[in-house]
């Protein structure tokens, strides 16, 4: 498929990174690029070589939002009754493998809720956070309302929801918001070394872990604790699991082959 509002290329062979490029909207979401996102994130995860994809925009903006100017014809039969908008927003949520944020800029609204989508937020020094929606006389719906307490507690998420005021990246990093904060031009440099890292370890435990975190985000604890012990017993059916720790009983690095 080509690809007119993102950019896709690997790197080191095993890691997919898609640029958000509509730079003069400051990477405002509409349809298109959506369909596009999911369209790439489908096909990385489907290739084999992949281990890990990474989400980025441009040093100014992660993304600003949904496209205001594409959204502000819709009226509620519009957008609930029709699929505008909000029909291309959860393919994120069907990847497998580790999807990390890497945010400079601005990431409000449809853009906050992106980043949040994705596995981790490894933000830039300029990072700023918001869901400015009440302003437009609307509230986040992308995850915003759900994922933003789960990250920064109800006192902070209603703050930022309500006032509509922007976080910056250290306070995101305090709150939990993001994962790690470096300078800007360190930015990408950092993502793709936690990307590269992940990509070294066994996918079976890789995608084991991520389904588990998310069942404890997403879920009540005794479930998550339960989906947990499961997929830990399921672990010890691997031959990874054996490689992994026969290498560190005899000192040596393991063989990951995702069996
Ligand atoms: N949509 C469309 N265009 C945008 C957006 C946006 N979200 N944000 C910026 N732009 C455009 C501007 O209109 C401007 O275009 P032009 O040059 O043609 O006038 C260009 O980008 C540059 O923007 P500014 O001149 O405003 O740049 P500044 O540096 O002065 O300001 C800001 C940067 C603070 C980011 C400012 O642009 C701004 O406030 N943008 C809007 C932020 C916002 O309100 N975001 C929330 C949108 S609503 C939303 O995201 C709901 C998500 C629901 C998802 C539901 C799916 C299921």
């Amino acid at each position: 498929m080509a690809y007119e509002m993102i950019e896709v290329r690997t790197e080191a062979g095993k890691v997919g990174v898609i640029t958000l490029n509509r730079p003069k909207q400051l990477n405002a979401l509409n349809n298109q690029l959506m369909d596009e996102l999911g369209a790439a994130l489908k096909s990385f995860d489907a290739d084999d070589a992949i281990g890990c994809m990474v989400i980025t925009g441009s040093e100014k903006a992660f993304a600003a939002g949904a496209d205001i100017a594409a959204m502000a014809k819709y009226g509620f039969a519009d957008v609930y009754g029709g699929d505008y908008i909000t029909r291309n927003w959860e393919t994120i949520r069907s990847i497998r493998k580790p999807v990390i944020a890497a945010v400079s800029g601005f990431a409000l609204g449809g853009g906050c809720e992106l980043a949040m989508m994705c596995d981790f937020i490894i933000a830039a020094d300029n990072a700023k956070f918001g869901q400015p929606e009440i302003k437009l006389g609307i509230i986040p719906g992308a995850g915003g309302t759900q994922r933003l307490p789960r990250a920064l507690g109800k006192a902070k998420a209603m703050d930022m929801v309500l006032t509509g005021r922007m976080m910056d990246a250290a306070e995101a990093e305090r709150s939990g918001l993001v994962s790690r904060v470096v300078a800007l031009d360190k930015l990408m440099e950092e993502v793709l070394g936690a990307a590269l890292q992940i990509c070294e370890y066994s996918r079976l435990a890789v995608y084991a872990a991520k389904e588990s975190v998310n069942r404890s985000y997403e879920g009540g604890l005794a479930d998550g604790v339960m989906f947990e012990r499961r997929m830990f017993h399921a672990l010890f059916a691997t031959e990874d699991q054996k490689e992994g720790m026969d290498a560190f009983v005899n000192k040596r690095k393991a063989q990951f082959r995702n069996r």
